[in-house]
């Protein structure tokens, strides 16, 4: 679409927006940021990053700021199932609160177990009207797998005892947009691990409807807020890779944007933590990095506010965000070498890490999607089973 028209458009989703009546009526979210002491000028440096990281034109900063001063129009229900909280922890436990952490804070949060004071008769009360008033509106966030055992009976909340399945599917039935956060509701995660005892699965297994992905154990606060704000800017679905995540997060491999790529194409690696390749800032892959096969944005975003991330903190990414990484990407601090794995691309092996530095991802341009350098690992293994070695 042209940019001037899509300008026009969201212009005039935000003006629809703005007149629903605010959750909180008495302060604004630039009262509560100014109360904060975020100046209006960090605000807009902060929503041109957003603004950025959506891939859209720095032109629409403003609209990205509006979009941000109207999060508390829109009702969020946010349920919790099997998992460590470390999603909503992700968001929230910061000692300083960023601008991401007070939006969450800030929009129209009708449900969410870990942060309201509502318990028991009155929560599940909460939920309940919280679905009949916002039919059809409500945005549902989703946290953990969600067991589907023989009896139902793995995962139990509220006094009625409902099985987190009833409540993860009613919620869904009338929910405007449905979001998976983080890799449990996304794909199972460390629940779904093998063996698997609570046959615990996907939102999107329980659910007929949509699901948006937005996997990572956990992902970063600006791919939550983000996808929030990529709702309320367009009201529709962002463009979606083939397992659903939003492709503004997580197009590149975290390798094609590892500040230590250059490192890996020189072939200079950690042999062992603590070496001196690690006190250079050597590239992690013999030390069990899955940079090269896993899909996110962290280098480039990083989280806590852009503190860090974890290959910046010294660790190889563990491939967080894919499907099943408790099963397929271990162990974690060896390189998956000629062990045959699965990924949603295929099963595929890879081999020497020199050889895959030097000779073949090396040469690869940056970019390239994983599933042809899985190809290209494949082709490899079958064609010249000599030579490899770790
Ligand atoms: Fe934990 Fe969320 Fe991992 Fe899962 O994050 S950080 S186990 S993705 O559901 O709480
Ligand atoms: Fe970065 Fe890991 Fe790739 Fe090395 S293997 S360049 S540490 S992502
Ligand atoms: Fe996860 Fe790897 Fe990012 S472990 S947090 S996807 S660097």
């Amino acid at each position: 679409m042209e940019q001037a028209k899509l300008y026009q458009q969201i212009s005039s989703r935000l003006s629809e927006l703005e007149k629903y009546t605010p959750v909180n009526e008495d302060k604004s979210i630039v009262d509560v940021m100014s109360e904060k002491g975020i100046s209006r000028r960090d605000f807009m440096k902060w929503a041109a990053a957003m603004t950025a990281m959506l891939s859209l034109p720095s032109s629409f900063t403003p609209l990205m700021a509006k979009a941000a001063e109207l999060t508390d129009r829109l009702p969020v229900i946010w349920l919790h199932m099997a998992e460590c909280t470390g999603c909503s922890e992700s968001l929230l436990r910061t000692d300083s609160p960023g601008i991401d952490a007070l939006i969450f804070d800030h929009i129209s949060l009708e449900y969410h177990e870990t942060l309201m004071a509502a318990a028991g008769w009155q929560a599940e009360h909460i939920l309940q009207d919280s679905m009949k008033r916002h039919k059809g509106k409500y945005i549902l966030m989703v946290e953990g797998g969600i067991p589907d055992g023989d009896s139902d009976f793995y995962l139990t909340i509220g006094p009625h005892g409902h099985t987190g399945r009833e409540n993860a599917y009613k919620a869904s039935k009338d929910a405007a947009a449905i979001f998976a956060i983080g890799t449990c509701s996304s794909f199972g995660g460390i629940q779904a691990a093998y063996p698997n005892p609570t046959n615990a699965q996907p939102l999107s297994k329980i659910t007929n409807k949509m699901v948006i992905n937005v996997p990572g154990c956990p992902p970063s606060e600006k791919n939550i807020v983000g996808n929030i704000l990529h709702y309320i800017l367009f009201g529709t679905l962002p463009s979606l890779d083939v397992i659903n995540r939003p492709k503004w997060a997580y197009g590149l491999r975290i390798h094609d944007l590892c500040e230590r790529r250059g490192r890996f194409g020189a072939g200079e690696f950690v042999q062992e933590f603590g070496d001196d390749g690690a006190k250079k800032g050597y590239c992690l892959y013999k030390v069990g990095c899955k940079g090269p096969y896993t899909f996110n944005n962290c280098s480039k975003d990083k989280f806590n506010q852009g503190t860090s991330w974890p290959v910046q903190a010294g660790h190889g990414c563990i491939g967080c965000s894919e499907p099943d990484f408790w099963d397929t990407m271990g162990p974690f601090e060896e390189p998956i070498g000629d062990r045959a794995f699965h990924t949603v691309f295929g099963i595929g092996a890879d081999k020497s890490s020199d050889m895959v530095g030097i000779a073949l991802l090396g040469a690869t341009a940056v970019g390239i999607a994983a599933h042809a350098t899985i190809a290209a690992f494949k082709k490899k293994d079958n064609s010249d089973e000599e030579g490899a070695s770790k």
